[in-house]
């Protein structure tokens, strides 16, 4: 049966692989981002029914406004995919930028909170409902240089624990899913536009894909209503954990 899936950071990497993947199985989408022109030449490509949301995910205003503005028919939402994050910079805490500080916070903390925060209670109208929070394996060691990205991950991981004893009543599963280094715009991101340095990040290995990543979230959802995944750490084979990386 067809799914409503809403996907934060549909417009790259694993949002947009896991919006594909979702579309040919027939599933409806409500794909979110900031991009608005990616997000219309998504909705293009894809052969399913999308409603697309351009939004802030830092702007609690602007993402209450952005799900209430959800008419009737697209109310019924299955699985929220808690995706849209960065991590903004690579550098000793002392050399931090307070800046890049703010919007990895803003947008993998706070964000995640804002939409899930706007969605939850339609979930507990139908006393149904996923919500699939996209850690990393920064949220499960901290390394070097890594420090406030990897408190924002750390702090995903408390929150999807938080959320799944507190929405147990409610029959809403919460999983967290934790990958590994896969190479999307990620690393551009974090090095602030710099290619070479983003492309670097991937020497003498083979990281994951986006499509590897968005085929875990989509088994996730298939699984019996009876059955969640609550945390899931995925890798190339390449990578152990955050500290190991087999670059030859
Ligand atoms: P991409 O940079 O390719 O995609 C990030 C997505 O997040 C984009 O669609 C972007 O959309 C959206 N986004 C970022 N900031 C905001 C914002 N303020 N409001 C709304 N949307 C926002 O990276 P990935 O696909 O790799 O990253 C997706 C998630 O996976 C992130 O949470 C990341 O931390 C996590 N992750 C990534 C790993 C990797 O190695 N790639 C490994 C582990 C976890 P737009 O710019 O249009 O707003
Ligand atoms: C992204 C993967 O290793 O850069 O979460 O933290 S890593």
């Amino acid at each position: 049966m067809a799914k409503t899936i809403l996907i934060t950071g549909a417009t790259s990497g694993f949002g947009k692989a896991t919006a594909e993947l979702f579309a040919e199985n027939g599933h409806r989408l409500i794909l979110t981002g900031r991009r608005n022109d990616r997000l219309t030449a998504l909705k293009e490509t894809l052969d399913t029914a999308v409603y697309a949301l351009c939004f802030d995910v830092r702007n609690k205003e602007e993402v209450q406004a952005a799900i209430s503005s959800l008419p009737k028919e697209w109310l019924n939402i299955d699985v929220l995919i808690n995706n849209a994050g960065l991590a903004s910079g690579l550098d000793k805490i002392q050399d931090g930028s307070i800046d890049d500080w703010d919007q990895m916070i803003d947008t993998n903390v706070k964000g995640l909170l804002y939409v899930s925060k706007a969605v939850i209670p339609l979930f507990q109208a139908q006393q149904k409902g996923h919500i699939i929070n996209i850690g990393s394996t920064a949220g499960k060691e901290a390394y070097e240089k890594g420090n406030v990205y990897c408190a924002t991950k750390h702090a995903v991981d408390a929150i999807s624990k938080s959320m799944r004893i507190d929405l147990l009543q409610d029959k809403i599963k919460v999983t967290q899913i934790c990958p590994g280094a896969a190479e999307t715009e990620f690393s551009e991101v974090r090095f602030h536009q710099d290619k070479a340095k983003a492309k670097a990040a991937y020497n003498g290995y083979t990281p994951m894909t986006a499509e590897d990543v968005a085929s875990v979230i989509y088994y996730t959802t298939t699984l019996p209503e009876n059955l969640c995944i609550n945390d899931l750490v995925l890798t190339s084979l390449a990578q152990a954990n955050s500290f190991y990386i087999d670059r030859n």
